[in-house]
C-alpha cells in the first residue's frame, strides 16, 4: 500500500506566500546580488566547467522513461549543393542547416516550478488547471529570466563511498550529505546551491541504455525524510542539481511514493531542480585540488509556458 503525498508531507514547511502570492521564482529569490558576490569571491583557479550532457549524443540521450532523446535532421548540407538542389548565394556562400525535435525535459534541464504537483495545486498554491495547454503559472520562463547564479558546493557521494558510481536504488540521507561535506572539509552555508554527484549518469555512457534502464528503473539518490526537508528549508537551498534523471531515488523505499522530493522540495519549498548534470569532470578537478565550492551560473532556454528547458550550467572554480 503506497502512502499519499498529502499524508506524508503534512505539517512540513512550505514557502508558499513567502515572496508574495504571484511569486514564480521560489528558491531563486535567495540568490541576491550578495550571493552572486559570494560565488564570485570563491573563484580561485579560474578553471571553467560546462555541466550539460551532449544532446543528440551518438550513444543516445539519457531521459526519464517514456521520453525520447533529441531527433535532429539536416535540412541542407553540402550534399544539397552537390545534388543540384541548392545553388550558392550570390558571392558563393553555402550553408548547412538542421532541425530538431526534443522533449524540453530531455537533456540537462531546469524543471519549471509548476512541472509537478499533487492534489490541485502547484508551487505557491497556483491552481493545477493553469498547466492546461502550457504552464500559465510557474513556467520555466521566470527562472530563465532571473538566472540561477551564486555560490555552489559539490558533494561527491560516490567518492565518499569509494565507488565510481552508486548502485541502482542506493540511498542518500541527510546524514550522508553532512558527513560527505565534513569529509570534503567544507561547510554548507545558507543559500548555497547544492550539487550532488552519484556517478549514476556515467553508467548510460559506459555500459549503454539497456543497462541503464534495466528493470526496475530505480535511480540512486536522496531519500525523503522530514529532517531532510526541514534542513533544506532552514538552509534556504535555492537549487538542487544531480547527475541523475530525477534528482532523487525514483521510488521511496519507506512509503512507495514515486519522486516525493519533487513535491516536498520543488512544489512546496520552491527549490529549483537542475537534473541530468554532467559532473564527472568537475568532480575529478575537485578531487585533485580539494576545492569543492565554486561560482555557478545557469539560465535555461527562455521558453514561454515551458514545463522545463535545456540548460548548460557553467561553473568557475
Ligand atoms: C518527472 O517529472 C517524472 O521527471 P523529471 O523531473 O526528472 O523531469
Amino acid at each position: 500500500m503506497v502512502d499519499s503525498l498529502a499524508k506524508v508531507l503534512e505539517g512540513l514547511p512550505t514557502n508558499w506566500g513567502r515572496w508574495g502570492k504571484d511569486d514564480e521564482l521560489g528558491g531563486l529569490n535567495f540568490l541576491t546580488p550578495e550571493e552572486v558576490q559570494r560565488g564570485l569571491a570563491s573563484v580561485k583557479s579560474h578553471r571553467t566547467f560546462a555541466l550539460q550532457v551532449v544532446m543528440n549524443h551518438p550513444k543516445g540521450d539519457p531521459v526519464w522513461p517514456g521520453r525520447a532523446g533529441m531527433t535532429k535532421l539536416m535540412t541542407q548540407d553540402k550534399g544539397s549543393y552537390l545534388a543540384g538542389k541548392l545553388t550558392p548565394l550570390p558571392g558563393g556562400l553555402e550553408y548547412a542547416d538542421d532541425f530538431a525535435t526534443l522533449f524540453l525535459q530531455g537533456s540537462t534541464q531546469f524543471d519549471a516550478l509548476g512541472h509537478t504537483w499533487y492534489g490541485d495545486h502547484l508551487y505557491n498554491g497556483f491552481d493545477a488547471r493553469t498547466t492546461i495547454s502550457g504552464l500559465e503559472k510557474a513556467s520555466v520562463l521566470p527562472l530563465a529570466e532571473k538566472t540561477a547564479t551564486g555560490h555552489a558546493v559539490l558533494l561527491d557521494i560516490a567518492k565518499a563511498r569509494g565507488k565510481q558510481r552508486l548502485d541502482k536504488a542506493e540511498q542518500i540521507t541527510l546524514q550522508d550529505l553532512l558527513a560527505c561535506a565534513k569529509q570534503q572539509g567544507i561547510t554548507i552555508h545558507k543559500r548555497d546551491i547544492l550539487l550532488i554527484r552519484t556517478g549514476w549518469l556515467s553508467l548510460f555512457y559506459d555500459e549503454g541504455a539497456a543497462k541503464f534502464y534495466e528493470p526496475p528503473f530505480i535511480e540512486p539518490g536522496l531519500v525523503f525524510s522530514r529532517e531532510l526537508i526541514e534542513w533544506f528549508h532552514a538552509t534556504e537551498i535555492p537549487l538542487l542539481g544531480t547527475d541523475t534523471i530525477a534528482n532523487e531515488i525514483t521510488v521511496d523505499p519507506n512509503n512507495g511514493i514515486v519522486l516525493p522530493l519533487h513535491s516536498a522540495l520543488m512544489r512546496n519549498l520552491g527549490v529549483v531542480f537542475n537534473e541530468i548534470l554532467w559532473l564527472e569532470d568537475l568532480a575529478k578537478d575537485c578531487a585533485k585540488d580539494g576545492k569543492y565550492d565554486f561560482f555557478y551560473t545557469a539560465a535555461p532556454l527562455k521558453i514561454s509556458r515551458g514545463t522545463g528547458a535545456p540548460v548548460n550550467p557553467i561553473v568557475v572554480k
